[in-house]
Formats: structure tokens, sequence, C-alpha cells
């Protein structure tokens, strides 16, 4: 625990095809992630199969945007990320902001998904919602399926 109480963590972040090839754009992602106090440990661009996002996304497969999403996700590559620091994972999801890009706009008009997402799906980034989730996530891409894309 660092004073304050904040924890030294990981969590599994990653940029979705709609932002992952934009180099300025993840140059700028970067350095919110750096600013914010966190370190990326880990930085791969890979194709998913559309099985792995099936797996990946699962919780979400009764939902009617399940299949959409799984579409989008596979239909060019992401960059997975590994980031380390101070409340990692909590510090992550509030540079993404709201999960609707629309929304972000509105809510949180300097966050990730406000300024490079487009609606409640293209929405530039994702990340953890809890260390179990970081758990599966990042076994699941780093140690399970991908094809790296260099
Ligand atoms: P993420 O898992 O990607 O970090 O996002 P989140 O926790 O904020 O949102 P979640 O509810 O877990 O949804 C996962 C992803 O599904 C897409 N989505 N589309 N069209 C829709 O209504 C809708 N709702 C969610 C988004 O790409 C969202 O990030
Ligand atoms: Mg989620």
């Amino acid at each position: 625990r660092l004073r304050g109480g904040a924890r030294v963590e990981s969590t599994y972040a990653m940029l979705k095809p709609d932002v992952a090839s934009k180099k300025e754009v993840v140059a700028e992602i970067i350095k919110m992630i750096n600013e914010a106090g966190l370190t990326v440990e880990r930085k791969e661009l890979c194709r998913l199969s559309k099985s792995l996002c099936k797996e990946f996304y699962a919780e979400h497969s009764e939902r009617p945007f399940y299949n959409d999403l799984v579409d989008f996700m596979s239909s060019a590559p992401v960059l997975k990320l590994e980031v380390s620091g101070p409340d990692a994972i909590k510090t992550w999801r509030k540079l993404l902001g709201p999960t609707n890009s629309e929304k972000a706009k509105e809510e949180a008009p300097g966050s990730i998904r406000a300024r490079f997402g487009t609606d409640g799906m293209r929405n530039a980034g994702h990340g953890s919602d809890s260390k179990e989730s970081f758990a599966r996530e990042y076994a699941l891409m780093f140690k399970g399926g991908g094809f790296p894309k260099i």
C-alpha cells in the first residue's frame, strides 16, 4: 500500500480496432497513461480471432449487442496492454470515461472515449473492472490466443 491507501496493481487495458492502428491516437493515450502515474508493462498489436472475442466477452453473450461486439473486436487489430501503477484498475477506467462515447462527450469530454471513440460500441478502449477480471483477461490475452500482427 502507498501513502493514501492506493494499491500498486496491474490492469488489462486494450485499445479497440477503431483506434489501435492510429499512431498519433495511440501515442496520445500512452501519454495520458504515463501522466496518470501508470506504466505500460507490456504492449502487443494483435488481430483477435472471433472465438477469442466470444470468450473474452462471454459475460455479455445474452446481450443484444454481443454479435456486433464480437464482429467489431475481430475486425482489425487491437493493442493489448498490461498497465501497472497505483490503483491501476480504477485509474485506467477513469481515463477511459463512460462506456458510451456519445455520453462521454457530454459527461467527461477529456476522457479517452470522448476524445477518440464514436458510439456505444466503438468506444476506443477496454479496461478490466476488477482484480478477478484482470486475472482472467490477462491469462486469455497474454497466455492464450490472438495472432501477433508483427
Ligand atoms: P469494457 O468492458 O470494454 O472496458 O467496457 P465497459 O466495462 O465500460 O462496458 P461493458 O458493459 O463491459 O460492455 C463491454 C463493451 O460492449 C460494448 N457495448 N455496446 N451497443 C451497446 O449498447 C453496447 N453496450 C456495450 C462496448 O464496446 C463496451 O465497451
Ligand atoms: Mg466491461
